[in-house]
């Protein structure tokens, strides 16, 4: 500011305030900008004020009023901001019905529930139906009936917990109870004597209630004793896949687990059956996925080998079919199993079991919504 206001210098704080209260939002730059312009030791205008009594007397007059007409508009153009402001604030406890809701923290599907869910749905296509059962189970339907008697010893491999004493009665197939009409409760569901190791149990239980064909997918949790580790939980959640019906063969195993493979893990994801030995089943095989790390070619994940296993499978044993009351000479079937966890490991890159049981958002939440 030259030390003798003129009329440009005025006319261009003028300009500056007139910006500037046209962009003020709050009381509190409305207070700064009077202070800017016009607090008694520091505003600028009060400053040119000051300066007048240093004027010669003929220009002081008309710079006077120049500057006391800028002083009386920024005062009144504070006042009318200041007023607006007011105004256009609602009153105390008012509700703005305009304002977007609040959202509300919404969970996820847990990853295992995600892989359950993707794998009914693979097999829903494929015409199969889903079912769950009994967590406990009766010694017939866990072990007996699929061709493991009192002393096998694959009993002793899965490490059972059996219960202190047995628990009577229970539902399943309610969605069908027709056909169990008019039998009595125990025919339906025996005394359990323990935590099921696998859900073929449930399986047997479908096969003596329903005749042939028979296309199934039963899901759940079983149990083992099992100490924690990388790989082993004393609770998993497996899913058993049946089939049954007449001219049954390997190959329909092999396509329908293809099928499976590529539709959880892409078009590009091969499938091999290495040899190997359940009681239920004849043949029996292990079933292998290209590795997911490395294409096949070997890496660490796989051992350098190319190949993760991911379950296993094989021919119904026809003693499991007979103890059911199938014609073994006539029906044939196929039956895979494994477990959720290790398809979800597979699929996610999880490296520790353990991790889908801790709760811990930081894990979950690297998860799809
Ligand atoms: C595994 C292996 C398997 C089956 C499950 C089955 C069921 C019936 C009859 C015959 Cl009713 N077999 N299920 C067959 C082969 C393997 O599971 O490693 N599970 C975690």
């Amino acid at each position: 500011m030259p030390d003798t206001p003129d009329r440009s210098a005025l006319e261009a704080l003028r300009a500056d305030f007139r910006a500037r209260v046209a962009s003020a939002r709050t009381d509190a730059e409305l207070k700064a900008l009077h202070d800017e312009f016009l607090s008694r030791k520091s505003g600028s205008v009060t400053g040119l004020l000051k300066q007048l009594g240093s004027l010669p007397a003929e220009s002081r007059r008309e710079v006077g009023a120049l500057v006391n007409e800028l002083k009386t508009e920024i005062e009144s153009a504070l006042d009318v901001a200041r007023t607006a402001l007011t105004a256009s604030r609602p009153p105390a406890g008012a509700v703005d019905v305009t304002l977007p809701g609040r959202e509300l923290p919404l969970g996820r599907i847990h990853p295992l529930m995600r892989v359950r869910r993707e794998v009914e749905d693979i097999f829903t296509r494929m015409g199969y139906e889903i079912l769950e059962g009994p967590e406990v189970e009766d010694d017939f339907h866990n072990f007996e009936a699929l061709n493991m008697p009192p002393d096998h010893p694959a009993r002793d491999m899965q490490d059972t917990l059996y219960l202190e004493r047995p628990i009577i009665g229970g539902i399943w197939g309610a969605h069908r109870r027709d056909a169990l009409d008019g039998k009595p409760p125990d025919a339906q569901v025996r005394a359990a004597t323990l935590l099921r190791t696998h859900t073929s149990a449930m399986q047997i239980r479908y096969m003596q209630t329903f005749k042939p064909p028979v296309r199934i997918i039963v899901p759940g949790r079983v149990y083992r004793r099992d100490n924690l580790d990388l790989t082993h939980t004393p609770m998993f959640q497996q899913f058993e896949g049946l089939v049954v019906d007449e001219g049954i063969t390997l190959a329909d195993l092999k396509g329908t687990l293809e099928a499976m493979v590529q539709a959880l893990f892409g078009s590009n994801a091969k499938v091999r059956l290495r040899p190997s030995f359940f009681p239920y089943t004849e043949p029996s095989a292990e079933v292998d996925i290209s590795c997911q790390g490395c294409g096949g070619r070997g890496c660490a994940i796989c051992k350098h080998t190319g190949w993760l296993e991911i379950l296993g499978s094989g021919m119904v044993h026809p003693a499991v079919l007979e103890a059911v009351g199938y014609d073994s000479e006539r029906v044939t079937g196929f039956a895979f199993g494994t477990g959720i966890e290790r398809i979800a490991m597979l699929k996610y890159g999880v490296d520790d079991i353990r991790l889908f049981y801790e709760n811990d958002l930081r894990f979950l939440e690297q998860f799809p919504a």
